[in-house]
Order: structure tokens, then sequence, then C-alpha cells
């Protein structure tokens, strides 16, 4: 992206940021889009949660990658591997070293909301795969698929199980997208975190350290920083909670009191009761049957799918 196009970019951000607050905080039962956690702050405390002992998904999703990394390469001869959501590519290497060594790749495209996130990655990979063309792209994957650069066949992969933030109808009409920029014969590599018993899961989004607490209530900071609220972070108190019945993880920030919060970048005064609790985030676990099915609605043929050996994480491969 030139200066130019980065700073339309930025005013547009801004602008979706107070439309989302608006909607979100102006609602009977509060909710934010979970992807207003990542700034570079919310991006650095992601990469912390990835390293504490109770969130396994980021290291059995590794295990499946580095074990699956050479088959994934080829059974699709990609030329080019773009990764939606990048944040720090770390798992992406993985990827790369095996198209790298099956000799097919051209290119390399992470795509991330987080400007910051992006550029260390991008100058990362660049210095460590000198003769990669990497294209990096400051979007929301929701919107801004059109762009993706790249000659085919390509490889979308879409891991982390960040495809179990979008809420079900959400989800339907993102993979349906995913489908529609796709030619025939490309593909998508999808991870998902998997159900498992409530108290793996509960830790994993409520660690002892309080690193998953922190980058919950960043969401706040940045609402702060952005729109000149004044919300007391500390105000709220971190929840996660098995919804069994939907099968996902909600996240939540709940008062500890009674407060008015000014948010005059959103032209808001929200007022909250104690125990009232803003939704930041579902974080969907699937079956690997459940997978197949979404993603043959979507018009995926799922071609393989692979778990970690303690069976906590899926990574599907599908063809469009
Ligand atoms: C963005 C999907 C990788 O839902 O597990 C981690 C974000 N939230 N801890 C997830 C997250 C709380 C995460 N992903």
């Amino acid at each position: 992206m030139t200066e130019a196009d980065l700073e339309s970019h930025r005013t547009d951000v801004a602008a979706e940021l107070r439309a989302d607050v608006r909607t979100g905080l102006t609602a009977e039962q509060k909710w934010l889009p979970p992807k207003w956690f990542y700034d570079a702050e919310g991006s650095e405390l992601f990469e912390k949660i990835t390293a504490v002992p109770e969130y396994y998904p980021t290291r059995s999703e590794r295990e499946v990658l580095a074990a699956r990394a050479a088959e994934v390469a080829a059974r699709t001869d990609a030329h080019t591997l773009v990764e939606l959501g990048s944040g720090s590519s770390e798992k992406t290497r993985l990827l790369l070293d095996a198209l790298t060594a099956h000799g097919t790749l051209e290119t390399f495209v992470p795509m991330d909301v987080s400007e910051s996130a992006l550029a260390e990655a991008t100058a990362a990979i660049s210095a460590d795969y000198p003769k990669l063309e990497v294209r990096g792209v400051v979007g929301d994957f929701t919107r801004h698929l059109r762009l993706l650069p790249g000659t085919a066949p390509r490889v979308v992969a879409f891991l982390g199980g960040t495809i179990g933030n979008f809420l079900p109808a959400e989800r339907a009409a993102f993979l349906r997208s995913v489908r529609e920029v796709l030619a025939a014969g490309e593909w998508l590599l999808l991870g998902t975190d998997l159900v498992k018993d409530r108290e793996t899961l509960e830790r994993a989004y409520d660690d002892a350290a309080g690193v998953t607490a922190a980058f919950n209530r960043n969401v706040l900071r940045v609402i702060n920083a952005q729109l000149g609220a004044d919300f007391d972070p500390d105000g709220f108190d971190h929840v996660a909670r098995w919804d069994a019945g939907h099968e996902w993880i909600e996240m939540r920030l709940r008062a500890q009191r009674d407060t008015t919060v000014r948010i005059p970048g959103a032209g808001l005064v929200v007022e909250f009761a104690e125990g009232e609790h803003i939704r930041t985030e579902v974080s969907a676990k699937f079956r690997p049957a459940g997978v197949t099915a979404e993603l043959a609605t979507a018009g995926f043929a799922v071609e393989r799918q692979w778990t970690d050996s303690q069976q906590r994480f899926g990574v599907s491969l599908a063809r469009s």
C-alpha cells in the first residue's frame, strides 16, 4: 500500500470502530466485535497468550502443521500462500518451509487488520525467505478479500481457530466469500479448535497469569485511545464461560459497579449497572464432521482433515 492508501485505510478503520461501538454499546445486551482487541498492544498480548500453559490451541495446531505441511505442499502445488489474520506469521513458517522445499511457491500474502503486526511479520519473512515475493495486505478479511494478489493455484490459510470468532451466520457468509474469490481447484486450509471438556476450555481463556484478562480489557483501552473514552479497564472483571448449547467460549467484561462511561468520539454516554457485561468475543469450537458440512455448504470439498495427537485442534484442507 502507498502512504495515501494507508491513510485512507486508517480513516476507514476509525469510522468502523465508531460504528461498531455505537451499535454494540447501545444494544440491550452490550457487545463489541473481537477484532478491536488487536492494536499493537493487543497483538502483543495475544502473542503472550499463545505461550501461557493453559492456551493449547497454538501448540496443538503447530503440531498438526509440523506433521502435515509437506502433504499440503504435495497436494496443492501452491504458487501463492495467502494467510488471513496472519498476526506474527509464526506458524506459517512451517508451511513456507514445506512449500519452498516443494519448489512451487512464489508469493506469500499475509493479510491482517493490525498494521504493526503485519509490518513486523512482513519484514521478518522477507529477510528469512529472500526468494519469496512478500506482499502484505492491511485489511479486514471480512471485507477486503478481493484485494488478494498472487498467481494460482493459491492456498488461503485461515489458522488459529479464528473462524470461531464469527457467529454462525457470519461464518457461513465468510466461507462463501472466500469460495467466491477462489477459482476452481484453489484451496482453503482451515484451522478449527475442537469441542472438549469445559475445564480445559475455560482455563485456556482464563489463564492463571492473567494475560487473557489483560487482552480482554485491552479493547477498552483501544476505545479510550481511538474515541477519547474514559473507560476504567480495571473496573471490569474478565469472564470466560463455555456455552455448551452453542458450543462456544464466550468472553465478557463485567462492570464491578454502576458506571457511566463517556465516549465522545462516538457521541455516546453509556451506563453500566453493577454486574452488567459486554460480550467481547465468542470462540466457537467444532466437530470435524461439522466443519466438513459447513465447508460443503460454502462450496468446498474437504480432501484431508487432521488433528493433533490429543485431538484438541483440527486442520482441514479443502478444495474449491
Ligand atoms: C484469535 C481465535 C486465535 O479465539 O482462541 C485467545 C483469540 N481470545 N484468547 C481464540 C483469543 C482469547 C483466539 N483466536
